[in-house]
């Protein structure tokens, strides 16, 4: 039998941000090209110096070990792309059916829920100590509509997988703008395909 090599015990630092014994991946705004709205605002964040948006710390298990749960502090970063407000690049789970739950741990932030079956959207407004049930089958984003980082935990089983390419042709229906300094929700404008239909 192989011994579990992960650790039984997790500490979030609250001051840094971090989580021990993860590994840490980020995205910059480069890596996230058709995620907002104003490309052209995007390409010249990036020019300028391509900020890193998050960092997620993850303590994943395999996603061969049966019932096995996986969890990552995510931490995104406050700030705009045009009148957007930073966010994850947004996913379904790999296995439709599996569901997650995210814990608010700092900062102020909405959660984009969308099932893919029948298109039904939601936007949850989280913050610290705020558990938001993640049910599968439904595509989820983070945003930050904050002054301060946004960090919290998500934790999902370790086989739920990542697909971010039904996102990347679609994207979300709802976005998330800044109007008279507030967050507002937003119907997507619907698109122009060119020669066919909108
Ligand atoms: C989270 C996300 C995290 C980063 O841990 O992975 O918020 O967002 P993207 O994965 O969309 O870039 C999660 O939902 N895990 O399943
Ligand atoms: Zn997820």
């Amino acid at each position: 039998m192989t011994l579990p090599t992960l650790p039984t015990l997790a500490t979030i630092d609250p001051h840094h941000l971090t989580l021990t014994g993860s590994i840490r991946s980020e995205r910059r705004l480069s890596d996230l090209e058709g995620v907002f709205e104003d490309e052209a605002a995007r390409c010249a964040a990036v020019e300028r110096d391509d900020p890193v948006v998050y960092r997620v710390f993850a303590v994943e298990r395999g996603a061969d070990e049966s019932g096995a749960l996986s969890f990552g502090l995510g931490v995104l970063q406050p700030g705009r792309v045009g009148d957007e407000y930073f966010m994850t690049k947004g996913h379904l789970h790999t296995r439709r059916e599996a569901a997650e739950v995210y814990v608010g741990m700092a900062g102020r932030g909405i959660m984009l829920l969308e099932d893919h079956r029948d298109g039904r959207c939601r936007a949850v407004a989280f913050g610290p100590n705020d558990v938001v049930y993640v049910p599968g089958h439904t595509a989820h984003r983070t945003v930050n509509v904050g002054t301060e980082p946004l960090a919290y935990l998500g934790i999902y089983p370790s086989d739920a997988g990542h697909d971010y390419a039904a996102i990347a042709s679609g994207n979300f229906r709802q976005r998330v703008v800044r109007t008279d300094d507030a967050p507002r929700v937003v119907e997507r404008a619907a698109r122009v395909v060119p020669g066919g239909a909108s």
